[in-house]
């Protein structure tokens, strides 16, 4: 069996370090894990994939024959994409490796957003496909920060329908308090509550609690996953979600 993870997040929450580094610690540990990536408009990747979509889709390409800027040119990448999945997933499946990590455009409207995603997505990953959300530290350490990205999260798991984790990157750049703070609130919804009502009185705030509710009744809440790629921190815990989600904590095969 293999298992795919689609790493998604906001611009610049840390997706293709993210990738870099989980697949570092899963070498380490000796699984067969390899990178595939589908951003066509990354211009340099904190690693070597071993599969890239840029060797297919080319954005340079793109913008001289739609006469488009880079935007235009971005979302016509992402859609011509799904027209090439066979060969992705034929190159793919010639590393028969047993863990493939998915890395996602940068803009999550791109990825997340375009219907070419969800068919890109169910013939890539077939059944044992799961979403991993990145949570920017930066924006999660207050709590209506934190809810925007629930909300973001939330519904990008409403448009593909898998199994997701959600994941907090960078945790290096936040304080030990701002840290406690956040892993408080993955984990007990009542404390996020309580530290919304404290926020200074905007409307913003007053929509925070509205959407908090609405959360609250579809059952968005996960434990977030701390990491950090530069401390390589967190990856074990990564990998025993995915281990909990496939294989109902078992190892999947080693080779
Ligand atoms: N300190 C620290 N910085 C990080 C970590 N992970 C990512 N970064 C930095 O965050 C910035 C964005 O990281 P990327 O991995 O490019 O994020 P991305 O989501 O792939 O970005 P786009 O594809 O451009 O949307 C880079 O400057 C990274 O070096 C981390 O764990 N710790
Ligand atoms: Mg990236």
């Amino acid at each position: 069996m293999i298992a795919s993870l689609f790493v998604v997040g906001p611009a610049g929450s840390g997706k293709s370090t993210f990738t870099a580094a989980f697949r570092e610690w899963m070498i380490k540990n000796e699984y067969e894990t390899i990178t595939v990536n589908l951003d066509p408009g990354a211009e340099s990747l904190p690693y070597m994939p071993d599969v890239d979509v840029r060797d297919i889709v080319d954005l340079g390409s793109i913008m001289e024959e739609y006469q488009l800027g880079p935007n235009g040119a971005q979302i016509v990448a992402a859609d011509l994409t799904a027209n090439f999945v066979e060969e992705l997933k034929r190159e793919v499946d010639s590393y028969e490796a047993d863990y493939v990590l998915y890395d996602t455009a940068g803009q999550i409207e791109l990825f997340a957003f375009r219907a070419a995603s969800k068919f890109i997505v169910d013939y890539l990953g077939e059944e044992n496909a799961m979403l991993a959300f990145l949570f920017d530290p930066a924006l999660a350490k207050s709590p209506s920060g934190y809810i925007s990205l629930l909300i973001l999260s939330s519904s990008v798991y409403f448009r593909f329908y898998r199994p997701y984790i959600n994941i907090l990157s960078k945790i290096d750049i936040v304080s030990d308090e701002e840290l406690q703070n956040i892993a408080d609130w993955s984990t007990d919804w009542n404390s996020l509550y309580l530290a919304l009502l404290k926020e200074n009185p905007s409307m913003r705030k007053e929509l925070s609690i509205e959407l908090f509710k609405a959360l609250e009744n579809i059952d968005a809440f996960r434990t977030l996953i701390p990491t950090s790629a530069r401390m390589l921190y967190g990856y074990e815990d990564v990998y025993n979600a995915i281990q909990m989600t496939f294989a109902g904590g078992e190892d999947l095969e080693k080779r």
